[in-house]
């Protein structure tokens, strides 16, 4: 029988042989936060109390690749060994999936697992600009995806609609463009000590959080606190049709943006008050961020000169190399000839590229970078699930079912580039029609899940579970697991939940 673990592991034997029984009390020992998702896990799922003593042991053996673990469980005692830390985190989420009930009670069946990450990078994006969410909001989405193994929490912290972080240099950000939000809803921004406190939920669940400020499009915020920076907006028919479609206005120069439209706003690029200005807000970012990443965006500027656009990227990406920290930037930023070596792309185009898409994406490997992908189509959690779901959009093919979340492989979206030019697989929500901690969860499960097997997992030509048929039954038995922790996912009638 298929064990339900997600993601799948790289090896997985079940023995014919008997289990590790839980009891009522369990012996632990080993490192604290590993023990710690272990002992919340015993309790949750098995009603279990975990003890120190003998039973479960984990162990640190280094020398092996980053963030992998391996358990051996029989009757006399589980014992399990990771590379590092993450690798312990990773095998006691392993371990809380493996528990399972019969007749006299619950237990870890003997297997033998051998796990370890297919990509470094494996993240999720929150858009915290469209719609703001709170500290305890982002730290809830932050425990959920690194329960997937996720290790990279993107957060989308200025858009036209809002700037959400206060910035030491440039204060007048968070005072005077961060309020509203889309629709009539309300704003917000985090302070540097609520930034600090996202950090630090994340690094205890070995997630890195990767700051993203989005220019030179997507600005239109930034013009609330300083005019002089922003151009006019550009009005094209997409923005007009967008307009029609969601309501909320078309953009006025000085006025919060409330509606969904995109690719209206942009910098005043070859100005060196903006050089400044980027100069000052990545500093700061740099600063506050503990992380080696910070993103520039660069995506759909399409009131830029595209020139224009080119010299603004090479600049941004120059500039934050100069603070020590690697740039990453959305696919189109591909299209500058001399962005910064090592710059890393975030392929946001569909899995089968279209428009040039992948030739920008393809300049950061030639760059000597590497790539994120984040096919639309595949991985965007804000497409609807099923064409009449309440939320979410649909512009990337259509709804996106469980089944074309999972179905795609990582190595064959972009053609010409190795496995290694791959950096990992980001999930992004963005958040226009996403409002609440529930909407976050609707969206995003079950198929975060998908997006995590495909960043986590091996290839599916190279492992026999990396089925659908495997998935979506695997997926089906964390429905009692989700609900106990709160999980309000979508109830998909793809998956037969348990
Ligand atoms: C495209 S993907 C955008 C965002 C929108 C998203 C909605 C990308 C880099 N830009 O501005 O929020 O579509 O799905």
């Amino acid at each position: 029988m298929t064990l339900p673990l997600v993601p799948h592991p790289t090896s997985v034997r079940e023995h014919d042989a008997p289990a590790f029984r839980v009891g009522d009390r369990v012996g632990i020992t080993g490192d604290d936060a590993a023990t710690e998702v272990l002992r919340r896990g015993l309790a949750r799922v098995a009603g279990a109390t975990a003890e120190r003593g003998e039973g479960i042991r984990l162990e640190i053996v280094p020398g092996r690749p980053a963030e992998s673990y391996a358990i051996e469980a029989g009757s006399r005692g589980v014992l399990v060994t990771g590379a590092d830390p993450a690798g312990l985190f990773y095998a006691a989420h392993t371990l809380v999936q493996l528990l399972r009930r019969d007749d006299t009670g619950w237990h870890v069946p003997a297997v033998s697992i051998a796990d370890g990450p297919r990509f470094a990078y494996r993240g999720v994006m929150l858009d915290v600009a469209r719609h703001f969410f709170d500290v305890d909001t982002v730290c809830a989405w932050i425990d959920r995806a690194a329960a997937l193994k996720m290790n990279h929490l993107h957060l989308h912290l200025s858009d036209d609609q809002g700037w959400r972080i206060a910035l030491p240099s440039r204060p007048e950000l968070a005072a005077r463009a961060s309020q509203t939000a889309i629709g009539h809803d309300r704003g917000g921004h985090y302070t540097a000590a609520d930034y600090r406190r996202i950090v630090t939920h994340a690094a205890q669940r070995h997630m890195t959080v990767v700051p993203e400020i989005d220019m030179p499009g997507h600005t239109h915020a930034v013009g609330l606190a300083y005019p002089e920076l922003v151009a006019e907006p550009v009005i094209t028919d997409d923005v007009r049709t967008a307009v029609e479609t969601f309501g909320g206005g078309l953009p006025r120069t000085g006025t919060p943006y409330q509606g969904l439209a995109v690719g209206f706003s942009s910098l005043r690029i070859a100005d060196p008050a903006t050089d400044r200005f980027v100069t000052d807000v990545f500093t700061d970012l740099a600063a506050l961020t503990p992380g080696p990443y910070l993103h520039l965006g660069g995506d759909e500027a399409l009131g830029t000169d595209p020139a224009l656009f080119a010299s603004f990227v090479a600049r941004a990406t120059e500039v934050i190399t100069a603070l020590g920290k690697t740039p990453v930037a959305w696919h189109e930023a591909g299209a500058a000839e001399a962005l910064a070596p090592g710059t890393v792309g975030q392929y946001w185009g569909l899995a089968t590229p279209a428009d040039g898409m992948d030739d920008k994406a393809r300049r950061f490997v030639t760059g000597g970078g590497s790539l994120i992908l984040s096919p639309a189509d595949a991985v965007y959690l804000d497409m609807k699930p099923e064409p009449d779901f309440p939320l979410g959009l649909t512009w990337a093919n259509g709804h996106t079912s469980v089944r074309r979340a999972y179905e795609w492989e990582p190595a064959d979206v972009i053609d010409g580039i190795a496995e290694t030019d791959i950096l990992g697989v980001e999930a992004p929500l963005w958040t226009e029609t996403v409002r609440t901690a529930e909407d976050i969860d609707a969206l995003a499960f079950p198929r975060v899940a998908a997006a995590a097997e495909a960043a986590w997992s091996p290839a599916m030509r190279d492992s026999p579970e990396r089925t659908w048929e495997s998935f979506r039954s695997r997926v089906g038995a964390q429905g009692p697991r989700w609900r106990a922790e709160g999980i309000r996912y979508h109830a998909s009638e793809e998956i037969p939940w348990v």
